[in-house]
């Protein structure tokens, strides 16, 4: 039985924006069965080729701003969690998109950061990026030029806003992940941390089994669409 007093955590993955017509990674033609991590994520691949990195993330940014890319009902299911659990909800998105702002949800960290921001390489200044990036343009506060890349999170980069992710899954009541494959670090061992330090319980919603999905106290598979609203309806239910 879930306090209602809990702090809820949710985790989301690439597997929750599938229905709003995203890609994930790591299903059979996903992303990364179309390009290889090494030529377009990670800072390697950006002082290698900036061009084809910039060239990879336009075309999502592209994709992404598409009329029919709109938040689903699993984005709006926790927004109506956020607004009405009593003990309140964060939620912690490894996706680059904009589809749980969209939909309503306010308390939310992008840890793998965001695609419609630009950062400065050189002076880590932020701004937002609706347009194409490239090689030729200027950093609008240091005025460095070359230097401005996706505000994303690339392998071997230290995800963001770490210390307030670890702080609020030490005292988790229930910690929610949903659509992620649990396999990209440190996101996959957040399980733990609410098991280890806030002994809350765990679920796991998903197509299929994670990589972690032994670590879990519970899980429901099926499409996000369907399985995030009837269990957000179970936690309210309760209310
Ligand atoms: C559905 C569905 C539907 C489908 N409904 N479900 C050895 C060498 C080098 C590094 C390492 C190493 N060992 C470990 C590392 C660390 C590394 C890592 O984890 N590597 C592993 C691959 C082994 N991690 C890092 O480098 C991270 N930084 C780091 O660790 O810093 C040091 C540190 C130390 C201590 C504390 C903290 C930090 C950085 C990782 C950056 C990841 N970046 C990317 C790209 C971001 C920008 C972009 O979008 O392009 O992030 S990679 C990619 O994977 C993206 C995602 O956010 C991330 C996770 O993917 P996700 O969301 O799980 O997607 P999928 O496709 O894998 O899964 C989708 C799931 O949905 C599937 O299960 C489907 O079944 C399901 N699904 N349809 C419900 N309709």
């Amino acid at each position: 039985m879930i306090k209602t007093a809990a702090p809820i955590v949710v985790l989301t993955g690439a597997g929750i924006s599938k229905e709003s017509g995203l890609d994930t990674f790591r299903d059979a033609g996903g992303i990364w069965s179309k390009v290889r991590i090494e030529d377009v994520a990670t800072p390697e691949a950006f002082a290698r080729d900036p061009d084809r990195v910039h060239a990879f993330y336009n075309a999502r940014r592209h994709s992404m701003l598409d009329a029919d890319v709109k938040p689903n009902a699993a984005h709006l299911a926790l927004a109506r969690l956020e607004k009405t659990w009593p003990g309140g909800v964060l939620i912690v998105t490894q996706n680059i998109d904009n589809l749980h702002e969209r939909a309503g949800s306010q308390a939310l960290i992008h840890m793998h950061g965001e695609l419609l921001k630009s950062r400065c390489g050189r002076c880590g200044d932020v701004q937002p990026c609706l347009d194409d990036l490239s090689v030729a343009m200027a950093c609008q506060a240091c005025g460095e030029l070359g230097v401005l890349r996706p505000h994303v999170v690339w392998f071997g980069e230290m995800p963001l806003h770490m210390d307030a992710i670890e702080e609020a899954l030490a005292c988790a009541g229930l910690f929610i992940s949903i659509g992620t494959s649990g396999n990209v670090y440190p996101a996959a061992g957040f399980v733990e941390i609410v098991r280890d330090y806030a002994n809350g319980h765990t679920i796991e919603l998903n197509l299929e089994p994670s990589a972690g999905a032994s670590a879990f106290n519970e899980a429901i598979y099926g499409e996000a669409g369907i399985v995030v609203p009837a269990y957000v309806d179970r936690l309210l239910d309760k209310l």
